[in-house]
Protein backbone atom coordinates (compact mmCIF):
# COMPACT_ATOMS: atom_id res chain seq x y z
CA UNK A 1 0.00 0.00 0.00
CA UNK A 2 0.79 3.99 0.22
CA UNK A 3 2.70 3.01 3.66
CA UNK A 4 4.96 0.86 2.61
CA UNK A 5 8.48 2.21 4.32
CA UNK A 6 11.78 1.72 3.96
CA UNK A 7 14.93 2.48 5.64
CA UNK A 8 17.87 5.07 4.04
CA UNK A 9 20.83 6.25 5.81
CA UNK A 10 23.69 8.59 4.34
CA UNK A 11 26.82 7.23 5.05
CA UNK A 12 29.45 9.64 6.63
CA UNK A 13 31.52 10.11 2.94
CA UNK A 14 27.74 11.32 2.27
CA UNK A 15 27.32 13.69 5.18
CA UNK A 16 31.61 14.91 4.76
CA UNK A 17 30.71 15.54 1.20
CA UNK A 18 27.53 17.80 1.77
CA UNK A 19 25.52 15.77 -0.01
CA UNK A 20 22.76 15.63 2.83
CA UNK A 21 20.37 18.10 0.71
CA UNK A 22 20.80 16.35 -2.33
CA UNK A 23 20.07 12.58 -1.12
CA UNK A 24 16.68 14.29 0.95
CA UNK A 25 15.87 16.53 -1.90
CA UNK A 26 15.51 12.97 -4.38
CA UNK A 27 13.30 11.38 -2.00
CA UNK A 28 10.81 14.66 -0.87
CA UNK A 29 10.40 15.41 -4.76
CA UNK A 30 9.60 11.67 -5.95
CA UNK A 31 6.77 12.10 -3.46
CA UNK A 32 7.35 10.16 -0.41
CA UNK A 33 6.72 11.11 2.82
CA UNK A 34 9.59 11.65 5.40
CA UNK A 35 9.08 9.36 8.56
CA UNK A 36 12.03 10.19 11.05
CA UNK A 37 15.65 11.37 10.34
CA UNK A 38 18.29 11.36 12.63
CA UNK A 39 22.10 12.83 12.41
CA UNK A 40 24.08 10.52 14.84
CA UNK A 41 27.28 8.92 15.82
CA UNK A 42 26.87 5.01 15.33
CA UNK A 43 28.08 2.51 18.20
CA UNK A 44 30.07 -0.51 16.84
CA UNK A 45 27.09 -3.08 17.97
CA UNK A 46 24.98 -0.94 15.88
CA UNK A 47 26.77 -0.93 12.86
CA UNK A 48 27.56 -4.89 13.42
CA UNK A 49 23.43 -5.49 13.75
CA UNK A 50 23.09 -3.46 10.93
CA UNK A 51 25.43 -5.72 8.64
CA UNK A 52 25.28 -9.14 10.22
CA UNK A 53 24.37 -10.75 7.07
CA UNK A 54 27.69 -9.61 5.74
CA UNK A 55 29.69 -10.82 8.94
CA UNK A 56 31.32 -13.52 7.48
CA UNK A 57 32.89 -11.39 4.13
CA UNK A 58 36.34 -10.17 3.85
CA UNK A 59 35.24 -6.57 3.36
CA UNK A 60 33.27 -6.45 6.83
CA UNK A 61 35.46 -4.86 9.36
CA UNK A 62 36.55 -2.09 6.99
CA UNK A 63 32.75 -1.53 6.29
CA UNK A 64 31.68 -1.32 10.27
CA UNK A 65 34.96 1.25 10.51
CA UNK A 66 33.48 3.45 7.26
CA UNK A 67 30.03 3.49 8.97
CA UNK A 68 31.88 4.50 12.37
CA UNK A 69 33.87 6.93 10.94
CA UNK A 70 31.53 9.90 11.01
CA UNK A 71 27.86 10.55 11.80
CA UNK A 72 24.79 9.22 9.46
CA UNK A 73 21.54 10.02 8.68
CA UNK A 74 19.48 7.54 9.65
CA UNK A 75 16.03 8.03 8.08
CA UNK A 76 12.59 6.53 7.61
CA UNK A 77 10.72 7.11 4.04
CA UNK A 78 7.44 5.81 3.05
CA UNK A 79 5.37 5.74 -0.52
CA UNK A 80 4.07 3.15 -2.51
CA UNK A 81 6.69 0.95 -3.63
CA UNK A 82 9.46 2.97 -1.85
CA UNK A 83 11.55 -0.29 -0.97
CA UNK A 84 12.33 -1.23 -4.45
CA UNK A 85 11.93 2.67 -5.62
CA UNK A 86 14.56 4.06 -3.23
CA UNK A 87 16.97 1.03 -4.49
CA UNK A 88 16.54 2.08 -7.65
CA UNK A 89 16.88 5.84 -7.03
CA UNK A 90 20.35 5.13 -5.05
CA UNK A 91 21.80 2.66 -7.91
CA UNK A 92 23.69 -0.42 -7.92
CA UNK A 93 25.92 -1.50 -4.67
CA UNK A 94 29.05 -0.66 -6.93
CA UNK A 95 29.30 3.02 -8.13
CA UNK A 96 31.16 1.47 -11.18
CA UNK A 97 28.22 0.37 -12.35
CA UNK A 98 25.58 2.59 -11.12
CA UNK A 99 23.80 4.18 -13.72
CA UNK A 100 24.23 8.54 -14.22
CA UNK A 101 20.75 9.59 -12.73
CA UNK A 102 21.51 7.33 -9.52
CA UNK A 103 22.68 8.79 -6.51
CA UNK A 104 25.62 6.71 -6.86
CA UNK A 105 25.84 6.96 -9.91
CA UNK A 106 26.49 10.73 -9.89
CA UNK A 107 27.96 10.85 -6.47
CA UNK A 108 30.20 7.77 -5.49
CA UNK A 109 33.17 6.26 -7.24
CA UNK A 110 34.42 3.13 -5.21
CA UNK A 111 32.16 0.43 -3.69
CA UNK A 112 33.80 1.47 -0.17
CA UNK A 113 32.65 4.71 -0.33
CA UNK A 114 29.31 4.41 -1.91
CA UNK A 115 27.63 6.83 0.11
CA UNK A 116 24.32 5.82 0.98
CA UNK A 117 22.25 2.30 2.28
CA UNK A 118 18.64 1.41 1.50
CA UNK A 119 16.61 -1.51 2.74
CA UNK A 120 16.68 -4.38 0.26
CA UNK A 121 13.18 -5.69 0.64
CA UNK A 122 10.33 -4.72 3.06
CA UNK A 123 11.30 -7.65 5.47
CA UNK A 124 14.56 -6.07 6.05
CA UNK A 125 13.28 -2.46 5.50
CA UNK A 126 10.82 -3.51 8.71
CA UNK A 127 14.14 -5.12 10.71
CA UNK A 128 16.11 -2.19 9.85
CA UNK A 129 13.51 0.51 11.04
CA UNK A 130 12.73 -1.32 13.92
CA UNK A 131 16.77 -1.40 14.71
CA UNK A 132 17.27 2.17 13.98
CA UNK A 133 14.17 3.74 15.76
CA UNK A 134 13.57 1.71 18.35
CA UNK A 135 10.68 4.45 19.77
CA UNK A 136 9.00 4.75 16.27
CA UNK A 137 8.30 6.78 13.87
CA UNK A 138 6.09 10.23 13.51
CA UNK A 139 2.49 9.63 12.41
CA UNK A 140 1.24 12.98 10.66
CA UNK A 141 -1.26 13.70 7.61
CA UNK A 142 -0.03 14.46 4.46
CA UNK A 143 -1.68 17.16 2.81
CA UNK A 144 -0.50 16.15 -0.58
CA UNK A 145 -1.41 12.61 -1.04
CA UNK A 146 -4.10 13.24 -3.07
CA UNK A 147 -2.26 15.11 -5.78
CA UNK A 148 0.78 12.13 -5.60
CA UNK A 149 -1.71 8.88 -5.46
CA UNK A 150 -4.75 8.13 -7.66
P1 LIG B 1 23.87 -2.48 -0.77
O1 LIG B 1 24.44 -1.39 0.11
O2 LIG B 1 23.74 -2.02 -2.19
O3 LIG B 1 22.59 -3.06 -0.22
P2 LIG B 1 25.15 -4.92 0.16
O4 LIG B 1 24.03 -5.03 1.15
O5 LIG B 1 25.46 -6.10 -0.69
O6 LIG B 1 24.94 -3.66 -0.82
O7 LIG B 1 26.50 -4.53 0.92
C1 LIG B 1 26.47 -3.56 1.94
C2 LIG B 1 27.66 -2.63 1.72
O8 LIG B 1 28.86 -3.39 1.86
C3 LIG B 1 27.75 -1.99 0.34
O9 LIG B 1 26.96 -0.80 0.26
C4 LIG B 1 29.21 -1.70 0.23
C5 LIG B 1 29.84 -2.86 0.98
N1 LIG B 1 30.24 -3.92 0.05
C6 LIG B 1 29.42 -4.79 -0.56
N2 LIG B 1 30.09 -5.63 -1.36
C7 LIG B 1 31.39 -5.27 -1.27
C8 LIG B 1 32.59 -5.71 -1.84
N3 LIG B 1 32.61 -6.73 -2.71
N4 LIG B 1 33.73 -5.07 -1.49
C9 LIG B 1 33.74 -4.03 -0.63
N5 LIG B 1 32.63 -3.56 -0.04
C10 LIG B 1 31.48 -4.16 -0.35
MG1 LIG C 1 22.23 -4.21 1.41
Amino acid sequence: ANTEQTYIMIKPDGVQRGLVGEIIKRFEQKGFTLRALELKMVDRALAEKHYEDLSSKPFFAGLVDYILSGPVVAMVWEGKGVVLTGRKIIGATNPAQSEPGTIRGDYAIDIGRNIIHGSDAVESAQKEIALWFPSGVAHYATALAPWIYE
